[in-house]
């Protein structure tokens, strides 16, 4: 039988595990690559590992995410990863060059490698041909040791395509449809595999927009195959060297196989608070706009600015319009500046953001009381922007354009304009923002530079063969990361700093959880589907293991939010028959007995004490598991086994 893309490269890379959908498989990992938010836990796991150098091919550090710098916070992490970037063999990517997953894509990427990053849009690496997935800062930090990155065996879907995108319809509105198609649980448990003849049309950073976006069908990642395109790409950034062909063979098999006819899509748009909550833009059409914003790391690339520039240029925006735009990278803004496009972006009225996150995270910008904002971003997830009842869209750039050009929700093919690009052959090449390591010997003198806001890790707990705990938050379905532990500009810079975060656990969901939760010492959280999509951020699980959380039960997990549970010390466990979700409510005492015998028969029983019932729950936990969840989490396990 012949196999896919993806199934190619975990073929080379197969550590341990058989290639079977829904077994755990062990890969090598050849990259790394962090951002500062979820980098600074990463590095302080890593150092408590006590290896003296990274183990893969290429680690990177990248600061994208916090950079506002309002106290010192922010500053002193920069520097203290700088520092542990040039001690430990990783490169370090200052502020200001760029989004994590922009520059990997240009200077690092290379196809049929694999990649892990602590950031859930690692996937955007499958633009080049990588299999790249996004993980907690913990898993990235066994993987820099030289440790094996575990996963479920995933099923494939292919998604072929056909014919070409008419003008000002683009990569985002592929994304839409796929989300569309899918919605944002659609995913778990795939890698999406694009191709067909419609691949050839699109250049390696639309797809890596479509890769990027995969992240919200909830897939453990996304591919398209190495080609001419890729090779072409890679010449440009002077990497031609890295090339390498990659497709599937014409007797791969795929568990669904979906079409999408480029030709025949039409402009899309996510309105708020999920990204599958896709429409047309001609349906909302005349919609009034307060706030644009152009970037992200989804559409940030030289194309994506251009073809901005090129609506722009001789145009005014509306006088009831705010918008910003972040290019993606350094290299992306020296070569607008180079064209002179970016002349034409500031003539227009626009707001230049440095080349980071910014307004996607919550880091400024965000929109005004009840604003409507047309995003170009992946997450629309509500009070993510900063503003409480702030209504974002998401939107391709073309899309943006026409509404901040018009003041409305306008669909761009009904414009009437005609756009001419020179896209250039070769990018502009200047790494000086990149910082390599030190040579080994060097690094031995080096000292880790620490500022007052890197606080102690959450002290592990190991599962006990029974646990008795209040039920302290019932959720529902489709709870994200950004519920669970919000981000922003207020809060953001406390990623090392588990305490004081814990103030904000839940707060969109319930204000009073962290004091509920930590007068209770221990207790157990309840969810609907698809708990904890979104981010990767661990913290998500390391907060509320800080607040006494042992347990969460819900109908699904998320992938990467379930793995960063299990490696914090939580255990999740799923209802066998998820209507008995409606017999639980807050505040009911909850036990579980014989929890070492039901993790390996694969059953337990929940006892709802309050009113009797006795629910079965289920779970899955590969033997790895078992041992990480009994000792307390991952880094006591990996401490203990002496990995
Ligand atoms: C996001 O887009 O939500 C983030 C911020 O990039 C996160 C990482 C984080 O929480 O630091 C992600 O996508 O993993
Ligand atoms: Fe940054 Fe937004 Fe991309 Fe996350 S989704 S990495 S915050 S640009």
């Amino acid at each position: 039988m012949g196999l896919t893309i993806a199934q190619k490269i975990i073929k080379n890379h197969l550590i341990s595990g058989e290639m079977i959908p829904g077994k755990e498989i062990a890969l090598k990992i050849d990259q790394t690559l962090t951002q500062d938010a979820t980098g600074t836990m990463a590095y302080l796991e890593f150092e408590t590992m006590g290896i003296d150098r990274v183990r893969t091919e290429r680690s990177v550090a990248y600061i994208d995410h916090n950079t506002l710098q309002s106290g010192f916070e922010n500053a002193d992490d920069h520097r203290y990863i700088q520092s542990v970037a040039k001690k430990y063999g990783i490169y370090f990517s200052r502020p200001g060059n760029g989004i994590c997953h922009q520059v990997h894509l240009e200077r690092f990427g290379i196809p049929g490698k694999t990649l892990i990053g602590s950031d859930s849009h690692t996937p955007t690496g499958g633009g080049i041909g990588m299999l790249a997935f996004g993980a907690g800062g913990l898993d990235v930090a066994v993987a820099m040791g030289g440790g094996a990155y575990y996963i479920t065996m995933p099923k494939m879907i292919k998604v072929n395509l056909t014919g070409k995108l008419r003008p000002f319809v683009t990569a985002k509105d592929v994304s839409l449809e796929i989300l569309r198609i899918l919605s944002v649980k659609g995913g778990v448990g795939y890698i999406i595999e694009w191709g067909g003849e419609g691949v050839k049309t699109l250049s390696v950073p639309e797809r890596a927009t479509i890769t990027n976006m995969g992240t919200e069908l909830g897939a453990t990642t996304s591919i398209f195959p190495s080609d001419e395109t890729t090779r072409e790409f890679l010449k440009a950034e002077g990497r031609e060297q890295d090339y390498i062909p990659l497709s599937s063979d014409s007797d791969a098999v795929y568990d669904r196989v979906i079409d999408i006819d480029l030709s025949e899509l039409k402009p899309l748009i996510a309105k708020p608070h999920m990204p599958d909550n896709v429409v047309t833009v001609e349906s909302l059409k005349g919609t009034k706009v307060d706030q644009v914003c152009i970037g992200s790391c989804t559409n940030s690339s030289l194309l994506d600015m251009l073809k901005v520039a090129a609506m722009l240029k001789g145009r005014t925006i509306s006088p009831y319009v705010s918008l910003s735009i972040s290019p993606g990278s350094k290299q992306v803004l020296a070569m607008l500046a180079d064209c002179g496009a970016l002349t034409d972006i500031i003539a227009s009225g626009a707001r230049i953001l440095e080349c980071a996150c910014g307004p996607c995270i919550g880091m400024g910008f965000s929109p005004n009381s009840g604003g409507v904002s047309l995003r170009t971003f992946n997450r629309n997830f509500e009070g993510r922007s900063g503003t409480a009842d702030g209504k974002v869209y998401l939107v391709s750039p073309e899309t943006a354009v026409a509404a901040a050009l018009t003041g409305q929700i306008t669909d761009p093919t009904t414009l009437g304009m005609d756009i001419k690009i020179d896209f250039p052959d070769k990018f502009r090449i200047d790494d000086s923002a990149i910082i390599p390591p030190a040579s080994a010997e060097e690094a031995k003198s080096l000292e880790i530079l620490r500022g007052p806001n890197i606080k102690k890790f959450p002290d592990s707990i190991p599962q006990t063969d029974s646990v008795k705990a209040p039920l302290i938050l019932k959720v529902g379905d489709n709870i994200t990361t950004d519920h669970i532990m919000p981000a922003g500009a207020k809060i953001l810079p406390y990623r090392s700093n588990i305490p004081y975060l814990s103030q904000f656990c839940f707060g969109v969901c319930d204000k009073s959880f962290p004091e509920r939760a930590k007068a209770a010492g221990k207790s157990i959280i309840v969810g609907g589907t698809n708990y904890g999509q979104g981010s990767s951020r661990e913290h998500a699980a390391l907060v509320p293991l800080y607040l006494g959380v042992r347990v969460v039960i819900t109908k699904s997990f998320a992938r990467i939010h379930i793995a960063n549970l299990i490696n914090a010390g939580i255990m999740p466990l799923t209802f066998k028959n998820p209507d008995d979700y409606e017999k639980l409510s807050q505040g009911d005492m909850l036990s579980i007995d014989g929890v070492f015998d039901g993790m390996d028969s694969g059953e337990m029983t929940l006892i709802n004490e309050t009113t009797g019932d006795k629910i079965p729950l289920v779970c899955n936990f590969t033997d790895r598991q078992k041992e990480i969840l009994k000792a307390g989490g991952l880094l006591s396990y990996t401490k203990k086994e002496g990995k």
